[in-house]
């Protein structure tokens, strides 16, 4: 699986050295991370662990790490240690510009560095701990999230297992967020898949093979099946009454008076075959056969990661849950989420389904909206949502949209405009040609001579003046042939 085992102990020895620099903190520590799904696992199994050694921190969520961030939190708090996580490592340069006060650094992430770290690792005015698996030649896209990689942090401190193996979940639940679920029928490959059989071994983590609509425990089976984006399931998806229709055509609804009751976790295998071979058929009617069968059962059935002895039901489900926090954070809560993780889950849960609710209402309006005004570009599709998108909601409109398109190389999603502003969410196509989606954004920013952007191979994300939308279009479409 990989190269060597040498990368493995790199990484370690890595991880390792973070440790004893953390050992040998005296200031508060202040943790920085993202306000996704991953950047709220990572940044709660942190807390738990700096908690757990004793180190006093504070916890800080931060949508867009950029100069302006930066310069005020300098100012404001002039912080001697801080931790970056899920962020940081395409940062870099403006960290060391703008941290005057600190004199240690941790970063914690695994995006794609800039390209000139180590001169900046040498030439900080302060100590540069920088831990991202892409290192050590780990595919930081696909095979490890922050979260995973906060808890290999925690392993090397625990003294014994038991201590930080309940962070695995969270580990896990990051992962899932960051739609590292990319191996055969949707489950966790690499570092990733260790923490799984870490997780199973100790009886935290149960997966088996189902359907993989979320919601499987915590609403009732026909909306759950409304609420189903990843594939759009024609006439389903959106409508709650054709979700309703269609469970009864199928004959799942029959004898029943009371349609609330079932949830798709009561189906017995028979009655989930059937959905199964319904959905299939569904879906494939709005790809037009374009797509064989055998690929849109792999779209509804894969690996399914079930938390042990877990009484709340939209927590019990990996996915479900992280997307629960993907709400709490992309609606300006990533507290709430945090408070579900480390302590008070009986007092915020009905909190963070009412996020949730909005959440879900403001990704199916954006939905609907990004399917009206998609604009075929040849190989690449743009989305402009100028006057509708919320910059927090691109990049799930993005991924969700990429997910049920069939042809093209890359999709480009805009946002609305925020101080003259505007996100890009950027999203590799089904066959896609490209092959580092990061690299191609650069080029283009570079050209552009502005603008601020970063990610992975297969999703990227940029911040660009409003006005230079069609200019970057227009050299995305000149600069692709020549980096596939
Ligand atoms: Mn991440």
């Amino acid at each position: 699986m990989y190269e060597s085992i040498r990368d493995f102990l790199s990484l370690a020895r890595s991880l390792k050295t973070a440790a004893k620099h953390l050992m040998t903190s005296d200031d508060v520590i202040y943790i920085l991370s993202h306000i996704d799904a991953d950047g709220i696992t990572c940044a709660s199994i942190l807390a738990q662990l700096l908690y757990l050694i004793g180190k006093p921190f504070v916890l800080k969520f931060v949508n867009r790490l950029n100069m302006e961030f930066l310069k005020k939190f300098d100012s404001e708090i002039e912080p001697r240690e801080v931790m970056f996580c899920d962020l940081g490592s395409g940062q870099l340069d403006l960290i060391s510009n703008y941290l005057s006060k600190a004199r240690r650094v941790f970063i914690l992430d695994h995006h794609v560095p800039i390209h000139n770290y180590s001169k900046i690792h040498d030439e900080a005015p302060f100590k540069v701990i920088h831990v991202n698996p892409r290192f050590y030649g780990y595919n930081g896209g696909s095979e490890i999230s922050s979260s995973s990689l906060s808890y290999l942090l925690s392993r090397v401190f625990a003294g014994k297992i038991k201590d930080v193996i309940n962070f695995t979940k969270y580990a896990v639940i990051g992962a899932l967020g960051d739609n590292q679920d990319v191996g055969e029928k949707r489950s966790l490959i690499g570092l990733n898949s260790l923490i799984v059989n870490e997780a199973k071994q100790n009886e935290i983590i149960e997966e088996k093979i189902d359907l993989l609509i979320l919601g499987r425990k915590s609403k009732p089976l026909y909306q759950a099946l409304a609420e189903t984006y990843n594939p759009i399931l024609p006439g389903i998806t959106g409508s709650l009454e054709g979700a309703l229709k269609f469970i009864n055509n199928i004959g799942l609804g029959a004898g029943r008076l009371d349609m609330d009751s079932i949830t798709l976790d009561d189906l017995n295998e028979k009655q989930k075959a059937i959905l199964l071979e319904k959905l299939i058929e569904r879906v494939s009617l709005s790809f037009g056969g374009k797509i064989s069968v055998e690929e849109i059962k792999n779209m509804l059935i894969g690996y399914v990661y079930l938390l042990k002895n877990e009484d709340k039901p939209m927590l019990a489900d990996a996915r479900e849950f992280s997307t629960l926090l993907n709400a709490c954070g992309k609606l300006g809560q990533p507290q709430v989420g945090v408070a579900l993780i480390i302590s008070e889950k009986d007092k915020f849960y009905d909190q963070s389904i009412s996020l949730y609710k909005r959440y879900k209402y403001s990704i199916s309006e954006g939905i609907k909206k990004s399917r009206e005004s998609l604009k075929d570009h040849g190989r690449i599709k743009v989305i402009d949502g100028e006057s509708w998108l919320d910059e927090n909601l691109t990049s799930t409109v993005a991924s969700i949209m990429s997910q049920n398109l069939l042809n093209g190389d890359i999709l480009v999603v805009f946002s609305q405009k925020i101080n003259n502003h505007v996100k890009i969410s950027l999203r590799k196509l089904r066959g896609s040609g490209i092959n580092n989606l990061r690299e191609l954004l650069i080029r283009v920013l570079d050209e552009l001579k502005c603008g601020e952007g970063g990610g992975h191979e297969d999703a990227a994300g940029a911040y660009i003046p409003v006005e230079k939308k069609d200019e970057f279009i227009k050299l995305l479409k000149k600069i692709m042939p020549m980096v596939v």
